[in-house]
Parts: structure tokens; sequence; C-alpha cells
């Protein structure tokens, strides 16, 4: 995919139309691979000569013949004409699109024999054709074109629900993970009465929010999003709201008094004292100072005001160890004017904070949220003094008495850990090391009387076992050798 596969072939080349190639045509090339599959064509290329593809990398050590070449696809916007110097075998393909389209494909077969295995055989490959992106360039997923892929992308995608607009030629599939990051040309999205572009404030045109280009918005933009999440084209540009609002406070309320290592936290997303304004969606990362290993969960309970049983977005993404991001947008474009809790904060306690214990706290930040409203106008970023965050007290890892009716073996001569127990009902068992890790875990089966953990490949040092029971978390440190 490199320019030099597109310089113009000024040179007077025998052409011959495909699929009648009477003479052979010996290639030398030492491997059967063919080029790469897409080209870039700048507009200057349109509609001047016939832009050359140059069918194999050559070498002198090859053995092959060409003895035929076939079109199994043709073009969409031009015809394909095949030229072999014997050397280098072309295709020729005079590209003009026009200012209608920006991408074609075609797809042809090589039949080749080798002269060496004397054996005969067919090579089919596809070629894309991408005009490269000179104008209103479209980075699939970044709607709010700032540089980066993220969750505030989903918000102009809720503006815009159900909105239909020009398709673009190449529509990304959702599992194409390939050619998901190719920037796009597009033709602007215009106000079929006065055809004046269609922008959001910040003269963003509407097209953006198409990710996969195929004419509508909808989820299978917001899947586009996903394939791209966290990519970043150039510099990142720091987004700005156009209007700001000291009305609304977002915070975060955790549930639990105080929290140990194998505790569930549950925490509760809460827009406090919302205005007038009617709500259609937000985006917010939450940023926590204790490791969890993707037990995060952030849901949007149906009764909630945001939801209120409309048809919703919600996503989750991970940003980091210690940090997640999530968006919610409603979909039938009706904003709701309440307040309140709106989003639960779940993940279970895995962090121990080596040689911390007593005094620290688990806390959760709102680093930044952004509501939207009922249309483009209306982007709120909440300040940072608009938002609070929580925090709970951490307990001691200090070992809990074990119940008379459990007991703990660790023999260092095996390397077997043996927890037995009777009556108790255990539901869980797990092994964490010094960094919070789980080494193992275990959910218990209620016919379950015993559990091993095989210590074979752990380092030596100190471990945490946390056994759950319907009544309490049973934490032991553990001495590995
Ligand atoms: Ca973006
Ligand atoms: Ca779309």
């Amino acid at each position: 995919m490199t320019n030099k596969h597109l310089q113009r072939f000024y040179l007077a080349c025998i052409k011959v139309a495909l699929l009648t190639i009477g003479s052979y045509c010996n290639i030398y090339a030492q491997t059967f691979s063919i080029n790469d599959d897409t080209f870039f064509v700048s507009s200057s290329d349109i509609g001047g000569n016939p832009i050359s593809l140059p069918v194999f990398d050559n070498d002198d050590l090859g053995t092959l013949i060409l003895s035929d070449i076939s079109l199994i696809v043709p073009p969409q916007h031009g015809t394909l004409d095949f030229s072999c110097y014997c050397v280098t075998p072309m295709l020729y393909y005079p590209f003009d699109f026009g200012t209608a389209h920006t991408f074609d494909f075609f797809m042809y077969e090589l039949h080749l024999y080798d002269t060496i295995s004397q054996q005969t055989f067919i090579v089919s490959n596809i070629v894309f054709l991408f005009m490269e992106c000179e104008n209103e360039c479209i980075w699939p997923g970044d709607t709010d074109r700032n540089g980066v892929v993220d969750v505030w992308d989903m918000l102009p995608i809720g503006f815009l629900y159900g909105a239909v607009g020009m398709p673009r030629d190449f529509v990304i599939m959702e599992f194409d993970t390939a050619w998901s990051w190719i920037p796009q040309s597009s033709q602007l999205w215009l106000d079929i009465n006065t055809s004046n572009p269609l922008t959001f404030y910040d003269q963003i045109n509407f097209s953006h929010a198409d990710c996969n280009g195929d004419g509508i918005i909808n989820d299978s933009d917001i899947n586009i999003i996903d394939l791209n999440y966290g990519k970043q084209n150039g510099d990142i540009e720091t987004y700005n709201a156009p209007i700001s609002d000291n009305n609304f406070t977002l915070s975060v309320y955790i549930q639990n008094e105080t929290v140990s290592i194998g505790d569930t936290v549950t925490a509760l997303l809460s827009l406090d004292n919302p205005t007038q304004m009617p709500i259609s969606g937000l985006a917010l990362t939450l940023s926590h100072n204790v490791v969890d290993s993707n037990t995060l969960q952030i849901t949007y309970p149906s009764t909630s005001f945001l939801v209120d049983n409309a048809n919703i977005i919600s996503r989750q993404y991970r940003d980091t160890e210690s940090k997640v991001s999530t968006g919610i947008i409603r979909t039938n474009l009706q904003p709701t004017n309440s307040g309140g809790v709106f989003g639960v904060v779940t993940f279970v306690m895995e962090d121990v904070l080596e040689g911390k214990n007593e005094q620290v706290s688990l806390d959760l930040h709102i680093e930044k949220a952004t509501i939207i409203g009922s249309n483009q106008e209306a982007i709120i970023n909440i300040a940072p003094q608009d938002r609070n965050d929580d925090s709970v007290q951490i307990v001691g890892i200090s070992n809990t008495p074990i119940p008379h009716n459990i007991s703990i073996q660790n023999n260092p001569i095996d390397h077997q850990l043996t927890i037995n127990w009777n009556e108790q009902a255990v539901q869980q068992i797990a092994l964490y090391d010094m960094n919070g890790r789980a080494i193992a875990q275990q959910n218990i089966a209620s016919s379950q009387k015993n559990h091993q953990i095989s210590l074979h490949n752990h380092a030596k040092g100190m471990y945490l076992l946390v056994i759950k029971t319907a009544q309490q978390n049973i934490v032991q440190k553990l001495m590995v050798f």
C-alpha cells in the first residue's frame, strides 16, 4: 500500500485485453505471493492515464509461467486491462471515479505453471482501491474529530440516531479490523432543503457520525467505536463543550461502609440536581486507586430516569488498569428531565495495598463527565467542582479467625494448599499475590467439601487466601516456600 505502486506507467506497453492473452509469459517470481492488495490513489490520478498495479514482486529466481489471467469480479467504476512485459505483469486500471466515488475493488485469478514441479495452479487476489483522503477525511469512530476514538464519540450518535445521509462507497464490516482504521473520503451531508452542510456546533459534518459509512446513523456505528476504541490520528484535541452549566452535580456514592479484600464494592452514580435541561445521554470516566482485574461493571437500571424504559445504548470501555469509561445514549431522541441515581458500579476488591493497610481508603474519582441534551447545542462538560468523588476505608488484611469447621493445610513438600470444610457453605476460594493479582480463583459448588490449589509454579513469598462463605470472608496470610 505504498505510493510506489501508484506510479504511472508511461511506457508504451503492449496491452492485451483481459481473458484474451494468447501468448505465454515468464514470470521471474520466486514466490507465489501477490503484491499488496490495497492501493491508495490521489485525485491527480483520476481521469488521467491508467494506474498500473504490479502483479508480483519479481526477482530472477523464478520458474513460473503465466498462462492466463481471468477476471472474477470486475471493477465497479472502470474496465481493467492486462499487460505483460513478461518481466513485470501489470494490471491497468483507468481510475476515473469522478467526484462521486472513493472506492473500488476487483478480483482476478492468475493461472500459473511451474516448470520445475510441472504443476499448474491458480492464485486469486482481491484488489482494493481507495481514493486518498484529501478533504473531509473520516477516521471511523472519531465522530467528534478530535484525533482519538473514545467514549465521547458515542454522544454525536445520540443526537443523530436514525438520521440518514449520503453513504460512502466503502462500508466497514463490524468484524473487519483490517479495514476499520483507514481514513475515508466522504461527501458532506447536506440539508435537502437548503443544500447547506449539516454540521455540529463546531462545524463537524454529520457524516463523521456515520462511522461505518452505510448512510444511516445507528447502533452499527457504535460497533465501529468498539472496533477502533483508543486509536489515535495525530494530536488529540481537547474537547470543548459549547456551553457550560454550573447547576449539574454528578456524584458517585460508595455503598459499603468499609471494604476488605474479596468484598464486592457497590457504588451509585447520581445526577443530584439537574436543571430543567432535558438529558439524552452522558459519558464519563471513572478512576479507582486499586487494582481491578476486569471485574468492574457499570449498569444502567431500566427504572432509572435516564433509561426510563426507553431504548438505550450503553457501553463500558477499560482504559487502564485503574480507569474505565462509560457512555449511554437514549436512541428515541426524547430527552428526559429528571434526576437521581442512573447507574450502578460494582467490582470485586482485589487490591491488598501491600504495606499500607489500616489507613488506606478506596477512592472512586469521576475524572471527566459530559451530559448531552436534546440537540447539538446542548452539551455540558461537568466542571471539576461539580463532580463529587467518594472514598471508603479499607480495613486491614489481618487474618480472620478461621471457623472450627474449616481447615487449611499448606503443604510445602508437595506444594499443595488444601482447604477442607463441613457444614459451612463455602462459595468461593481465591488466592492473591501481594500485588493484588488473583493467582487462583474458584467458585465452589454447594456439594463440594474440599478444594486444592497447586502452588508448584508460584514464587516464594507471602500470599493471601480468601475463603468466601455465606456469612463472611475469611482472609489468611500464607507463606509459600
Ligand atoms: Ca473522538
Ligand atoms: Ca452507519
